[in-house]
């Protein structure tokens, strides 16, 4: 089957992985399928758009190592908000080292994050440690990155391919995959996650590699089924009511896909 012409809710039979059949049914429930990339270093300034985007967003996506002072008392506040506004925790953080190294960072990283980001670099072992761990923690999603939205990546059709491959094995770990285009994978069961959208009128790519696209361009053409944005949202002088705009236009675009 073609897995964009399936709607969010039915997508849940297909997968084996808990985290992502909850992302898929809070992303029908709250009818938002906006990540916000939330890119700063502040952690009053982090949870203040936290509480203040949250209603727009099914996932808030962070890099804890960009913020200052993200101790045990902020993870906990983070951890609230997400439950008052019923979205999901991301850390970035596209673990890449061998299995044993990784099996520990993501210990701790799962105390607190829904959802991590992962690099298939290091081959099978990065997924296998993920899994042992995982007995004790059956709650956290893994995407795997399998293409990146910058200029000049080194990404070869070739690694994404077997990224995609490897991900496959791991049916009860793996929410879904990073990638751009609808061809990547078809298993229905992943969720396509895709960075590098912005709606401002000009703005095709940053100084330092970014590309992006229209929400209808990665959603319709591209079958992304959780789009994420940072700077678009972020740096606008009133970021709830940006992404409240964000949430409609790939919501709509969304149900485009799904009439088309
Ligand atoms: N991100 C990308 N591209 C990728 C991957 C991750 O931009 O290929 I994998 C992350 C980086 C940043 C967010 O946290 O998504 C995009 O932020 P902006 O919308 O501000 O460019």
């Amino acid at each position: 089957g073609n897995r964009s012409k399936l709607f969010y809710e039915q997508r849940i039979l297909y997968t084996k992985c808990i985290a992502a059949s909850k992302l898929f049914s809070l992303i029908s429930e709250k009818k938002t399928n906006l990540c916000l990339a939330a890119d700063v270093t502040n952690v009053e300034k982090l949870l203040k758009l936290a509480n203040e985007v949250g209603p727009h967003i099914c996932i808030f996506k962070i890099h804890a190592d960009i913020i200052d002072d993200f101790a045990e008392k902020e993870k906990e506040e983070l951890k609230n908000i997400a439950q008052r506004h019923n979205f999901m925790i991301m850390e970035d953080r596209k673990l890449a080292d061998i299995g044993n190294t990784v099996q520990l960072q993501f210990n701790q990283i799962s105390k607190w994050a829904n959802l991590i980001t992962v690099h298939a670099i290091s081959g099978f072992g990065i997924l296998e440690a993920i899994q042992n761990s995982m007995n004790f923690n059956e709650n956290i999603g893994v995407f795997v990155i399998a293409e990146l939205s910058s200029q000049n990546n080194l990404i070869t059709p070739d690694y994404t391919k077997k990224t995609v491959h490897l991900a496959e094995k791991y049916p009860k770990l793996i929410a879904g995959i990073v990638c751009q285009f609808s061809s990547t994978f078809s298993n229905p069961g992943f969720i396509q996650m895709t960075p590098g959208v912005n709606i401002e009128e000009n703005v095709t790519n940053d100084n330092l590699g970014q590309q992006y696209n229209s929400p209808e361009t990665v959603v319709m053409d591209r079958s992304a089924d959780i789009v994420v944005v940072g700077r678009g949202i972020i740096n606008a002088p009133d970021p709830s009511q940006i992404a409240l705009e964000y949430k409609k236009k790939l919501w709509n675009a969304y149900l485009k896909r799904m009439k088309k």
